[in-house]
């Protein structure tokens, strides 16, 4: 049996590092953000690794949201696709997602690097500062080689990264046309305030295939902003995405599930009155190590809950066990052995 659900996104080796108020000072980060390094920033990872005690763990967001999915899917449920280098940082995240279900597809880079993102906590927030080397260099190509193209025959539903479309927008529209022509579900996460706000037109160009869409409170407000909507309600942000005009050939709703930390989730569907609001557990101050990969987790669980035929209220039930127990683990963790979600 082929794996059910298909995920691309950029693959990325986190090197996290706790207490970095000095750093977010010295590198010009806000606390909680993910942004491409650029100029000086560039720096950081040398910094870190020398004068910092880093953990090294698996990250890029989809692909922590593929290992979400797979903790709740039956084995053999999940692969992954992104470009990485040939290089030691690739041997970890193809361990690492072999050992939690998810079967890697990479594309690899010969001589080149695999990303990195340096990962600075300072409280319960973490920024996200990434370099993609060889990520960005996923060639279009790679879909249509004969493994590759019969995983996405073999899929029923797709999940791509918001964050691939500073680079990847050809390859996300050529997957999300193959899954409009197989009516099967195509989902897309924002990812971050910056590509709303920077790669508005081709996020345009991708929305009009998905099925569902999923980001939290600081990339709803940044898509609300980029689009000249004033409101700042989250439900009707959510029920704004929903509504947006659908590709010619599908008349499905698209859901539109927007997380606020332990605030609450939102949950808006294309028609609907009104969005559907859902309490978060909050959790203890000493339960929490970290909230680096929680949406992502968040996601995964939400995405495979669906993929196993649950409803929406139960997909975002199983999303807030998932970004709860993540974080209660070092990064974009999950408690292994495997709890019963
Ligand atoms: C293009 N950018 C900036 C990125 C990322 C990213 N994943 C893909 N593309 N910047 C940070 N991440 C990942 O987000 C996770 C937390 O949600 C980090 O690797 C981290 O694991």
């Amino acid at each position: 049996m082929s794996p059910s659900l298909f995920c691309m996104g950029n693959p990325l080796l986190d090197i996290q590092v706790t207490q970095g108020e000095k750093l977010l000072e010295k590198y010009d980060l806000k606390a909680n953000d993910a942004v491409l390094a650029s100029g000086k920033q560039l720096e950081i990872y040398d910094e870190i690794v020398k004068d910092y005690k880093v953990t090294y763990v698996a990250g890029g967001a989809a692909q922590n949201a593929a290992r979400g999915a797979a903790y709740v899917l039956p084995p053999n449920s999940v692969v992954y696709a992104g470009c990485v280098g040939d290089d030691d940082r690739a041997k970890q995240l193809t361990e690492v997602n072999e050992k939690q279900g998810v079967q890697s597809v990479y594309d690899v880079r010969k001589g080149g690097e695999t990303g990195a993102c340096a990962v600075v906590i300072t409280g319960h927030h973490r920024s996200l500062v990434t370099t993609l080397h060889a990520a960005e260099k996923f060639d279009i190509a790679h879909l249509s080689t004969p493994k590759v193209a019969a995983l996405i025959d073999g899929a029923k539903f797709f999940y791509v990264g918001g964050f691939f479309l500073t680079h990847g927008t050809a390859s996300t529209l050529e997957l999300a046309k193959k899954s409009l022509a197989a009516n099967k579900t195509f989902a897309i996460n924002l990812s971050a305030p910056f590509i709303p706000q920077f790669f508005g037109d081709n996020l345009k160009q991708v929305l009009p295939y998905c099925d569902i869409v999923v980001g939290n409170e600081t990339e709803a407000a940044s898509w609300a902003a980029a689009n000249n909507i004033a409101d700042t309600d989250l439900s009707n942000i959510a029920l704004a995405i929903a509504n947006l005009p659908r590709a010619e050939g599908t008349q499905r709703p698209r859901t539109v599930v927007i997380t606020h930390g332990d605030k609450a989730t939102h949950l808006a569907t294309t028609g609907a009155a009104e969005a559907k609001v859902y309490s978060v557990a909050t959790l203890a101050d000493e339960q929490i190590v970290d909230t680096n990969g929680a949406g992502d987790m968040f996601a995964g669980g939400f995405i495979g809950a669906l993929v196993n035929g649950k409803s929406l209220d139960e997909a975002v039930e199983v999303g807030h066990r998932l970004g709860a127990m993540c974080v209660g683990q070092v990064g974009p963790q999950l408690k292994w052995p495997k709890e019963t979600i």
